[in-house]
Order: structure tokens, then sequence, then C-alpha cells
């Protein structure tokens, strides 16, 4: 998010709006103030991996046991210790949560970065359950797996139903400083200009593929923008990645869960790819998606769910008594590349798949978004308080901006006040979807073009090219918390901001 110079400044900075975390210097077990669950370590470490028959050296987040991530239950505290044993300063995001916000691992805006060889303390109440993730907001980290699922169990986790998490990543043996750099020396992109995009109430953006890109200069012809109408192409996938992992596998030697046939299945699905949206297809099983982002909805069963950046699923299927292998499949948006993983019902043959579809999958859309409803929709209020973030970007450089401010340190936070009903009017004004997320509070989105409705309750909504997204929240989580697009390298490159309050 900033360069380490930026951050070293910037963290100063954060250090006088409030307390700081307490740092491993505190003494471990002598917190008598929180609640009796034990605290669990996290190590950020290096690990290596293999990559279509290579090794890869990426990150992780492990417990001392290997447990990758963490399981935890709704009225738990969530009380961790991170400890960074990278050979670089790092910081965790607790993405979904809301935690006080000198804890939610944002450098430079929740507090500085912990320090190689340091560690950091965590300890709030978990207001609610679901799929949840938590990820590196130090640098280009997230690209290289700095990344792990954080699962608050609660009533919906049966008894009877098997859970099985399938993580998404984007892999790319190049390393992120240099896909950053060459994205920034216009390798690929061919943004618009911030008014290029006419706002086109209503309009869905093209469902046609669009036409591979690659990050070389061959790549880089000219394409129209959306300023050419509905008809234009969306831009996507401005990376071109080596490989697509799901649990961190490709589908030459995926992950095989064994379940039972005829049983029940609660799969929980993260997207943290740092750039890569997809469909998330069933096969032949029904779905039933029963939360996004962690909130429930009012139950909407398809074969085929999308998942933008950082966004997750959770999908209750009901397995066929016959022995079978289920393939769930993660379809790259925009062109025909997919991941996935295997579910074995019994002793059934695994077939191999392709890690390239037939067609390529279409771009995102908001129709199911538009479709969704909130089991447990915020109270119907109007709102105290409206900001509208323009979502902009320039022709050259690979500039991304937020009403055409490039985020730094100094630019002020969006005033909010404690108690308020907050609206955030997405905009969209160039021809790239941007989910964007919001730190530190659920939010719900309640129009879409237009048109107002109660949508899902999540953390992070995608806005399509040209699309307008209002999203509702309420301002009782006190403090400064950052507000950006989840994409890496737009987030990177400035599409980023802050909202303050007391
Ligand atoms: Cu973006």
């Amino acid at each position: 998010m900033l360069s380490r110079r930026a951050l070293l400044l910037s963290a100063a900075a954060a250090s006088t709006l409030g307390p700081r975390l307490a740092r491993s210097q505190a003494a471990p077990s002598s917190d008598p103030g929180a609640g009796s669950e034990p605290q669990t370590v996290l190590r950020l470490l290096r690990r290596t991996i293999e990559v279509k028959g290579k090794p890869a050296s990426v990150y992780g987040i492990q417990q001392p046991d290997g447990t990758v991530g963490l399981r935890t239950r709704v009225g738990n505290r969530f009380r961790v210790r991170v400890e960074n044993r990278i050979e670089e300063p790092s910081l965790i995001h607790w993405h979904g949560l809301t935690p006080p916000w000198q804890q939610d691992g944002v450098p430079g805006v929740s507090g500085p970065a912990i320090p190689a060889g340091g560690s950091a303390d965590y300890d709030f109440p978990l207001r609610f359950g679901g799929t949840f993730w938590m990820h590196s907001h130090q640098g280009l980290q997230e690209q290289l797996m700095m990344s792990a699922p954080l699962i608050i169990r609660d009533q919906r986790d049966r008894r009877d139903q098997q859970e099985v998490i399938l993580m998404l990543s984007d892999f790319s043996f190049t390393p992120p400083e240099q896909i950053f750099a060459e994205l920034r020396k216009g390798g690929k992109m061919s943004m618009n200009g911030p008014t290029a995009v006419p706002m086109a109430a209503g309009a869905s953006p093209a469902a046609a593929a669009p036409t591979m890109k690659g990050m070389g200069p061959a790549a880089s012809a000219p394409h129209a923008g959306m300023a050419m109408g509905a008809a234009a192409k969306p831009d996507l996938n401005d990376v071109t990645y080596d490989a697509f992992l799901a649990n961190d596998r490709t589908l030459g030697d995926p992950d095989v869960v064994k379940v039972e046939p005829g049983g029940r299945v609660l799969l929980r699905v993260i997207n943290s790819s740092s750039m890569s949206a997809y469909h998330v297809d069933l096969g032949q099983l029904d779905g039933e998606l029963i939360a996004v982002d962690g909130f429930r909805v009012a139950p909407v069963t398809a074969r085929r769910f999308p998942i933008a950046v950082a966004q997750r699923l959770d999908i209750r299927l009901a397995l066929p008594r016959t022995p079978a292998a289920h393939p769930v499949l993660a379809l790259l948006e925009g062109e025909n590349k997919q991941t996935g993983i295997v579910l074995q019902a019994g002793r059934a043959p695994l077939a191999r798949i392709a890690d390239t579809a037939g067609t390529a999958s279409p771009a995102l859309t908001l129709d199911l978004e538009s479709r969704l409803r909130a089991a447990a929709p915020l109270k119907s209020r109007k709102a105290d308080r409206v900001h509208t973030l323009g979502l902009t970007g320039e022709m050259s450089g690979y500039v991304w901006s937020i009403n055409n401010v490039v985020w730094t340190k100094d630019v002020p936070p969006l005033p909010v006040a404690k108690g308020e009903r907050v609206e955030l009017i997405f905009v969209n004004r160039t021809p790239m979807p941007h989910p964007m997320h919001l730190h530190g509070h659920e939010f719900q989105v309640v129009e879409i073009d237009g048109k107002r409705f109660a949508g899902a309750v999540r953390d992070t909504v995608l806005v399509p090219p040209g699309r307008r997204v209002v999203v509702a929240f309420d301002a009782n989580n006190p403090g400064l918390w950052a507000l950006h697009c989840h994409l890496l390298y737009h987030l990177e490159a400035g599409m980023f901001t802050t909202l303050r309050y007391v």
C-alpha cells in the first residue's frame, strides 16, 4: 500500500492518533483483563510450495503446530499474538472483523508494522460468526500469499455438516514489485481518463469475454474504452498470472477432500487473490448460498456463483448418495483459466481436470448482488451523511484514485460522526471493475444504479465499470479506518482513502 519510506513516516504520524498495540515486550501471560480463551500464536513465515512442478517461495500464516490461519467461535474473544518471522516488517489485517481501530492491521493507518522478529498482541470481542480471512496489508506481501482463513463458527455450523474451505489465489513467479513496476511502465494498461465513462444507469457491462491481455509490450495494443458504449468490453485482468491456486494447488495436482456420499457440506469459499475474480462452478451440484462475506442472506440456489477479490461465499451442498468425485471449480473471469478442488464422495475415481476450460468465462456482473437480500438487514433509517466516491484512474502510469485523489498520508479522512447512518455512493468512472472494501464495519448494499433494495450485508462490494453502488453502515466503531479498492495494485497505486470519527 505504501512505500517503505512513506510507511515509516505515516507510522510515526499514526502513533500520535492513539495508543499503539501491545508489543512483544509485554509479558506473555500476565493479561488478567482478557477473557478465558488462551492466546493463539500466529507466525508469519516463509514457506515453499510447488507450482506446476517448480518450487515457489511464498509467505504463510500458521500456528506453531502448523495449523493454517485460525478457527474460533463467536462469543470467544479474538486473542492472538502475531509473531513476525519473515525478514521484513509486516502487519496483518483481520478482513471483515470489527476490532478497535488500532488492531485493524493497516500499516500507517492503524499503527506501525511489526518489525522483523517482533510481535504484536490482539484482544477484542467477536461480534458475529462467519467466513473471514486475514492478510498482510504491508506493501505487496499479499501477492506472495501472506494470507489465511479466519473462520468464526456459529449456529450455522451444524454437526451433520462437513466444513470445506476453498481458498483461491493468483500466483506469479515474477516478484510482485516487478509486476507493479511493469504495470506502471504501461506495459499493459490502456486506461481512459476519469471522465471517459458516462454513467450508464442500469447498463450491464458486456458479458462477452475480453481478449487475453499480457503485461508484455506485445499485448499493449490499445482497445476501446467504455466510452464506446454498452458493447465495450470491460478491462479485466491487468496481470497475467502463471497459475491460479485453490488451497495452494493447481488442477494438475488438486486438493482432494474426502466427503461422505449423501452427506452435507458447508463450502467456505475465500477469494484471497490479489487481482482475480471468478465464478465458482459446482458442476452438477446445486449449491445453496447462505452467506456472503460472513453475513447471512436469504438462501439462493444455483450451480454458479460470482466471487470478486476479497469476498467470501458460504455454500451448502447436499451430496448425492452414490459415490462420485465432484469438482468445485473457480473460473477466472474473462478468460478460460480455471482452478479448483475435488470433493471425493466414497470410492470414486478421480478424473484429470484441465486448468483451461473450453470457453472463456464472462465478466462478473451485479445480477446476483441485486438479487441478494440480507437475512438480518440494517434497521431502516435515513442517512445522516452521504459520501460520494468516484472511482477514478488515469491513462498513463497506472494511477488509481478516489475522486481523482491519489492517496497519500496527507489526504484528509472523510468525516463521519459516531452514531450516524452513513451511505457511501461508489461511482465507477473507469473501464475496470473495483471491489471496494470498508474496514471495521459491515455495510449493507442498499442501491444499485438508482434502484433501492435491502441487499446483502457484507464488507466488500464489486463496482463494475460505469455502475453506481450505494452501501450503508452504522458508525458504531470510532477510529481511523481504511476504505479502498481491494485489487492489490490499484490499492498500491492510490485507490485508497480513510474515514475518521471519534
Ligand atoms: Cu480497483
